[in-house]
């Protein structure tokens, strides 16, 4: 089987320290979580920022200093994308803005849905188109976060117009209150959605983190586990760091054979240059 990209989400923007007081905020307790994750095994770092006080920004400043810092704990070849979905209710502008560093890889979300009981995500079809050309411009391979099954023909109607690259990789994010639910029955659904030389992770959101990070193992899909989607390591039981989390999904690859990328190995994988 091919190896496992193991990626940390390790921050996210609706988590907080009330949550779990481990969610990192500071640009030090960031490159900490990230590099517990490494340690584990993570070779991709999905990365939102925060002020110190918690709030979320997509100021490029406050990326480069995280960015430089994750690389002075984890390693210079640790692959670290940025998230373009920030927080919602972000103006497009500024979601794009830590694409100014240049990432080699970076989140682009491909459709609008309800974000828990009062929230819309949005993302206009125009949007996606625009977010996907920037990418493009800049060498940025993008991660095609999909949060529902029409998300996926969104994606492949923009890479049908030019604006995205094959081979495409996607995120499956199941679980998230108003996208499709977690489950072996919706990775499948998803999974025979996508190009045959496409690569995918899976998210899934709260309990079901672990256990559809093991189901796209077995399946030969990538992983996403961390705090952004998931502060429990098992049931009552709050995460310490990133790295429990991704420890645990180290754990299932090891236990049925499936080895784990490096960094390297991972951008050959993802194909990116
Ligand atoms: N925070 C969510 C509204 C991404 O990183 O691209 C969007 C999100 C997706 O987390
Ligand atoms: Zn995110």
């Amino acid at each position: 089987m091919n190896k496992l990209i193991i990626t940390a989400a390790i921050c996210g923007a609706e988590v907080t320290k009330a949550d779990n007081p481990n969610v990192p905020y500071t640009v030090d307790e960031i490159a900490r979580e990230a590099k517990s994750a490494v340690d584990a095994g993570a070779s991709v770092i999905h990365l939102h920022v925060r002020d110190d006080d918690g709030v979320p920004t997509q100021s490029a400043e406050r990326f480069a200093k995280c960015f430089t810092a994750i690389r002075e704990a984890c390693g210079y070849d640790v692959i670290i994308q940025p998230s373009t979905g920030g927080a919602v209710g972000m103006s497009d502008d500024e979601r794009l803005a830590p694409l100014s560093l240049k990432p080699e890889f970076a989140t682009l979300d491909c459709g609008t849905l309800n974000f828990g009981d009062s929230d819309i995500f949005v993302n206009t079809i125009k949007t996606v188109r625009c977010f996907a050309a920037r990418m493009r411009e800049l060498n940025i391979k993008p991660e095609l976060e999909v949060f529902d099954r029409g998300m996926i023909d969104t994606a492949l109607l923009i890479s049908k117009e030019g604006h995205i690259n094959r081979p495409l990789h996607f995120n499956f994010v199941l679980g998230v209150k108003g996208g499709i639910g977690a489950g072996v029955d919706s990775l499948a659904f998803m999974a025979g959605a996508i190009p045959a030389d496409a690569t995918y992770t899976v998210s899934g959101v709260g309990k079901y983190q672990l256990p559809m990070a093991a189901a796209s193992i077995a399946f030969g899909g990538h992983a996403r586990v961390g705090f952004e989607d998931n502060i429990f390591l098992k049931k009552g039981v709050k995460a310490g760091s990133n790295g429990e989390l991704v420890r645990k999904a180290a754990e299932v690859a090891q236990a049925i054979g499936r080895e784990i990328a490096t960094p390297e190995e991972a951008r050959k994988i993802l194909n990116i240059k």
